[in-house]
C-alpha cells in the first residue's frame, strides 16, 4: 500500500518542486504550508494550510502520516524574532508531534549551519558546526533537535545539509555546493526509503568534482549523487571578500562587522 508522506514548505521553491516528482512515485501526500498551495494538487495529495508555530495544528498535521519531509520555515537570513517562530518553535512542535507514532523525519537543514568556514577547507559533518547567522544558527538546531531526539525517544531523522539546490550553477561557488534537482529528489527517496536510519546528516550536495563537503552518512542511507557543477564551469565569483572567503557566501557577509584587525 502506498505510504502517506507529509510534505512542509509544499508552497515553496523546493516543495513545489518535490511535490509533483515525489506524487509520480507512488506516495500518496499531505501537502503544508502557511500560505495556498499554487499549482494544481498532484494525485492523490491534499493541502492542509498551517503554521508551524501553532502547536495543536501540527499535531494533526502529522497525525496519520508515516515520514514527514520538512522544508517549511524561514530559508534565508532574517532577525533571530523572525526565525525562532517557523525555526525553532515549529520545528520542535513537529519534533514533538513526530514522537507519538515515531514518523521519520528529514530535516531540510542547510550549508549555512557551517557557513563560516573558509572555502579552502574540507569539511566531514562531525566538524563543529560554525553558523554564518541566525539562520544558519536555527539549522544548528535541528540537527542537535534530531540527536536529542533519538537519543532519548529513538526517533530517527535525516538532516540534510543542502547547498545550493538549483536548476543549474550561475556562479563560481555553486560548482561546489550545487544540488541537482534530480540529485535532491534521489536523495529524499533514499532518506525515505532506507530500512533504518538512526540520526544521519548528508551533506545535500550533487557529486560536484570542486566539492568541500565529505565523510557524511549518504552511504548508510543508500544516497548516491549523479550530477557533477563542473559542466557548467567557468562561472562568475560576485560579492565582497567575506562573502568570496567564506563557504556560506553571501549569508556570512550580513551584518558582518569584524575588521581585519579582529583577524
Ligand atoms: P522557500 O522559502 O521557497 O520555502 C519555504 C516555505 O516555508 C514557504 O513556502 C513558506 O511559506 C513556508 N513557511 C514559512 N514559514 C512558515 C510557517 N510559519 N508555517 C508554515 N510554513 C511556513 O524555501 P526553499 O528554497 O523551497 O527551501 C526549502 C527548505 O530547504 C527550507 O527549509 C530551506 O531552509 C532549506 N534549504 C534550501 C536551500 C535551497 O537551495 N533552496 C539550501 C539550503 C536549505
Ligand atoms: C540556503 O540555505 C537558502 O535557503 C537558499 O536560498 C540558498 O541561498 C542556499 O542556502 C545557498 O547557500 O546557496
Amino acid at each position: 500500500m502506498a505510504r502517506l508522506i507529509l510534505l512542509t514548505g509544499t508552497s515553496g521553491t523546493l516543495g513545489r518542486l518535490l511535490a509533483p516528482r515525489l506524487a509520480a512515485r507512488g506516495y500518496h501526500l499531505r501537502l503544508s504550508d502557511i500560505v495556498p498551495f499554487p499549482d494544481d494538487l498532484p494525485e492523490h495529495a491534499e493541502f492542509v494550510q498551517a503554521d508551524l508555530a501553532d502547536q495543536l495544528a501540527i499535531q494533526q498535521l502529522v497525525r496519520g502520516t508515516e515520514a514527514i519531509v520538512h522544508l517549511g520555515g524561514i530559508s534565508v537570513e532574517k532577525p533571530f524574532a523572525e526565525v525562532i517562530e517557523a525555526n525553532i518553535l515549529g520545528l520542535t512542535h513537529l519534533f514533538e508531534a513526530a514522537r507519538i507514532q515515531r514518523q521519520r523525519i528529514i530535516f531540510a537543514s542547510s550549508n549555512h549551519a557551517i557557513g563560516f568556514y573558509e572555502r579552502s577547507e574540507k569539511l566531514a559533518v562531525n566538524d563543529p558546526m560554525r553558523p554564518d547567522g541566525y539562520y544558519g544558527l536555527s539549522k544548528a538546531y535541528g540537527e542537535l533537535l534530531g540527536r536529542m531526539m533519538f537519543d532519548k525517544h529513538g526517533l530517527e531523522s535525516v538532516h540534510v545539509r543542502i547547498g545550493s539546490c538549483l536548476p543549474r550553477p550561475t556562479e563560481a561557488r555553486h560548482l561546489a555546493t550545487w544540488l541537482s534537482h534530480d540529485d535532491l529528489e534521489r536523495l529524499v527517496v533514499a532518506a525515505l526509503e532506507a530500512e533504518s536510519t538512526g540520526h544521519a546528516v548528508v551533506w545535500g550536495v550533487s557529486a560536484n568534482q570542486r566539492s568541500w563537503w565529505h565523510d557524511d552518512d549518504a552511504a548508510r542511507i543508500g544516497y548516491v549523487a549523479e550530477d557533477d557543477a563542473e559542466q557548467f564551469a567557468p562561472l562568475p565569483e560576485p560579492g565582497d571578500d567575506v562573502t568570496r572567503r567564506f563557504q556560506g557566501g553571501s549569508f556570512a557577509a550580513i551584518d558582518y562587522t569584524r575588521s581585519e584587525v579582529d583577524q
